[in-house]
């Protein structure tokens, strides 16, 4: 292991820097909290003790906070979120309350290796992929930048499934974190809501035409909170992170007990817990079962009644709720929200439709992270009104004072008020969650400038027409904590040492960096550091797959969630065409490359599961082929997660972000590895188009149709055969496939995916290989002179400074929250 992070004097003192202090502690809390003699103790048990260590000491930072955003009568944020992913939290609040060195002599006088023991503490993986993780780095730079915010989430018991490989195929496991318990979080019985789903509503006459509406629930469950610290940089700041979990009201139902149905008396309690068990696998696609539902109204439900009980405790009623609280809601997951609001405010706490209406719509803000048709979430009008019978009330209460404007003070005509309904009206009628949550909220906001433009453009034009004020934009960002100083620890001493200390708490401050790109020494310098963190993942590679990889030649990284339209099938295609010239033409000077892919498939996805066997079956003919002479190698790392990347990341020479222009609402991977210096091959999709414009655009690959090209051919039709026939290269990869060259045990397989390419190619990987194959050979020319590569990708961690977290956090705090 490396020596790692030496951030311990940026930090401010702890209550005692000591490093006896911190031994002391260590081992009261294994004697006293985990009943162990330091003789005996496992790892785990020092692992244990050192969270509990850190845990305290966050938590006199923590009550600080909780007691100015009291005092001071700030503003709350608070963040609906069902993905929060965390990843590990040692390292990260170690650093932030400037202990990590410290803990480690520690630990180390008491016989004890942070390393070894810091790989022992689970991956917390309550997310899928970039949105689950942007909200997990949107906690981190709230706490830094000060804002007094609350995330709100469900405590799964299974996060992400563990992502196995077997023969090549991918195979899901139940991933289980909490197995040895979760030190870093506190449970907190006496915040606890009765959350209902079904039943019926009552209708009261009050006199004067007036109702009062009483929901009747048939079911009912308890929801527990569980709160985690997150804690800012130096600690300026701790918020909290409150994750609800399902308990069965009646734990065991006696009268079925007694009566010896011993099952039956658990039945409730099975079903109310399994509410909050797993976290649903789709990314970018709606899981669209009811039980999903379920969970977004149980979390929105519990997360409101906790938000409107802390008003009260400090304003006498709801009408300061829109100054005193602003929540966003992350994607269209927590969208009942709107409603369930409005139906406390008048409900249960009397107030009229229409102030109660007002209030939400004030109070409420949203992030859209996806344009793709499939992934925006509608749900069944019979499922809604089942499970939700007073929600489709408000919701049709809403649509009628929505769609009635929209004729009569705007003047819409039939087709436009189709648009802008709530409830889908063509085939089976459903309730459209982007509609709700946006017309519930002040503020939608895109994640990249082209996705807020095609927003506008697309999915939310009508309602954009109608109201042009509400869509904004607020590109993602990523915690130069985690993403820098923690993972690449070299790089970030490199950097303090060349520009001192400013950019360490205002990484807009990394461009001074700029002055070094063309620095010898320095260039010699970064080099060194990046072949070190290339070193660690050949041994991780070889360690656990069994395969030697040469870190002197190029890493060529491709990392996320496994998606058509990401397009890991057109850099595979790129590395069997690739294969093919190699072994054509063994007289050329081909730069030696390794081809890394990593990322979980949806367990339902059938192509994205296909995907990942072909990256494996390639790799398998590839690597094992003395023709190649070992220039190219094709490796598919198993069960991608944050820590994985935290290796991956720093590690990378070129950064694949290849998706379809139009296609990825923003990405954050990208932002990642060209902060840790990477070059980026990329088309001019998502955030990729602003990081062209941060490094330049003589620092960064762009290849390929853009979004506007995309959308007209597909709009004229395309004919990607004519393409691929022009193509000898393409032509010649695609049957080498398709034939079964790379599945000599079943010569089939892959035909359906080349079927797919000859005769849609929705994804446009015919139309753009060539451009993509020609830009793969501009990388290899810049890799060639050195003194170039290191230019650029020198200039690429210097100019990434604008991408940090904390600069969006800003931007919403500002703009979205006037927090
Ligand atoms: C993103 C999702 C997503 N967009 C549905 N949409 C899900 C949709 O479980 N579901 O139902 C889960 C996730 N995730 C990603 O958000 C975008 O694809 C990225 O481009 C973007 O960077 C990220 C953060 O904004």
């Amino acid at each position: 292991m490396t020596n790692r992070a030496t951030t311990n004097d940026l930090a401010p003192a702890p209550r005692s820097s000591d490093r006896e202090q911190l031994a002391t502690e260590l081992l009261e809390r294994l004697k006293y909290r985990i009943g162990k003699d330091p003789k005996v103790a496992k790892p785990h048990d020092w692992l244990t003790a050192a969270i509990l260590v850190a845990r305290d000491r966050v938590t006199d930072k923590w009550m600080d906070s909780t007691r100015r955003t009291y005092s001071t009568g700030a503003k709350r944020v608070y963040y609906l979120s069902l993905e929060f992913l965390i990843g590990r939290l040692m390292r990260d609040a170690m650093t932030n309350i400037g202990i990590l060195d410290e803990m480690r002599h520690a630990l180390t006088s008491l016989g004890v290796d942070l390393d070894v023991i810091a790989e022992l503490e689970p991956d917390a993986a309550l997310g899928n992929g970039g949105l689950g993780r942007l909200a997990a780095c949107f906690m981190e730079s709230m706490a830094t930048v000060d804002v007094p915010a609350y995330g709100y989430g469900i405590r799964y018991v299974h996060g992400l499934f563990r992502q196995q490989m077997a023969d090549g195929w991918q195979v899901e496991l139940p991933e289980t974190w909490l197995a040895h318990g979760n030190p870093w979080e506190f449970e907190r019985r006496e915040s606890s809501y009765e959350i209902g789903f079904g039943g019926a509503v009552e209708t009261i006459n009050i006199g004067e035409d007036k109702q009062r509406f009483v929901w009747k629930p048939a079911e009912r469950v308890i929801a527990t909170a569980y709160d985690t610290p997150a804690v800012g940089w130096r600690a300026k700041r701790v918020n909290t992170l409150r994750l609800w979990a399902a308990n069965p009201i009646d734990p065991i139902l006696l009268d079925a007990f007694n009566a010896g149905d011993h099952i039956g008396a658990l039945r409730e309690s099975n079903k109310a817990e399994s509410l909050t068990r797993v976290l649903y696998p789709a990314d970018a696609t709606p899981a669209g079962q009811e039980l999903r539902l379920r969970q977004e109204f149980f979390f929105c439900s519990a997360s409101l009644q906790d938000i409107l009980r802390r008003h009260l405790q400090q304003y006498p009623d709801f009408t300061s709720l829109p100054d005193a609280v602003a929540i966003q809601l992350n994607d269209t997951h927590p969208a009942v929200s709107v409603a369930e609001l409005v139906r406390l405010l008048t409900d249960v706490h009397g107030l009229d439709f229409d102030i109660a209406w007002d209030i939400a719509r004030r109070t409420f803000s949203y992030t859209n992270h996806t344009l793709l048709p499939e992934a925006l979430e509608s749900w069944p009008v019979p499922l809604f009104e089942r499970l939700l019978p007073r929600h489709m009330q408000i919701v049709y209460a809403v649509n009628a004072r929505i769609l009635l404007e929209a004729r009569k003070d705007h003047g819409l005509d039939d087709q436009r008020v189709r648009n802008i309904s709530l409830i889908e009206e063509s085939g089976e009628r459903r309730v459209r969650m982007g509609n709700l949550a946006f017309v519930g909220s002040h503020s939608i906001n895109g994640v990249s400038a082209l996705h807020t433009e095609l927003m506008k453009e697309t999915v939310f034009a009508d309602l954009h027409k109608l109201y042009p004020d509400r869509i904004n934009n607020k590109t993602n960002g990523i915690t130069p904590r985690r993403w820098l100083m923690q993972c690449n620890p070299g790089l970030f001493e490199l950097i303090r040492e060349s520009i001192g200390d400013a950019f360490v708490d205002d990484a807009e401050a990394l461009p001074a960096l700029d002055a070094f790109a063309d620095n010898r020494d320095f260039q010699e310098r970064f080099a060194a550091i990046k072949r070190e963190n290339k070193n660690r993942l050949s041994n991780l590679v070889g360690s656990r797959m069994g395969v030697r990889i040469d870190p002197a030649a190029m890493f060529d990284i491709q990392i996320k969630r496994i998606h058509e339209y990401k397009r890991q099938l057109l850099n595979i295609i790129e590395a069997v065409a690739l294969y093919d010239q190699i072994r054509s033409h063994p007289e050329l000077d081909w730069v030696p490359r390794v081809k890394l892919f990593a990322g979980k498939a949806a367990p339902s996805y059938h192509n994205a599961k296909l995907i990942i066997k072909l990256a494996n079956d390639v790799a398998k003919v590839i690597n094992n082929d003395p023709a190649v002479r070992g220039l190219l190698k094709v490796v598919f790392v198993p069960n991608y997660n944050v820590s994985l990347a935290e290796i991956m990341v720093p590690a990378a020479d070129l950064s694949e972000q290849i998706s379809t222009a139009g296609m990825e609402a923003s990405g954050t991977g990208n932002m990642k590895f060209a902060l840790n210096g990477a070059l980026t091959i990329g088309t001019l999709d998502g955030a990729n188009v602003e990081m062209r414009d941060h490094v330049g655009e003589e620092n960064i690959v762009i290849f390929g149709m853009t979004a506007e090209e995309v959308a007209k051919v597909r709009a004229e039709g395309h004919n990607p055969r004519a393409i691929i026939e022009q193509s000898r290269e393409l032509s010649q990869a695609l049957q080498a496939i398709a034939s079964g060259v790379f599945s000599p045990d079943d010569r089939n397989r892959f035909a359906g995916l080349v079927d797919g390419i000859y005769n849609h190619d929705w994804f446009m990987v015919a139309a753009d290989f060539d451009a993509y194959a020609k830009a793969q050979r501009e990388v290899d020319a810049i890799w060639t002179d050195k003194t170039s590569w290191y230019s650029k990708t020198i200039r690429n961690t210097a100019r990434m400074g604008w991408f940090s977290s904390d600069r969006t956090i800003r931007q919403y705090a500002k703009d979205i929250w006037r927090a």
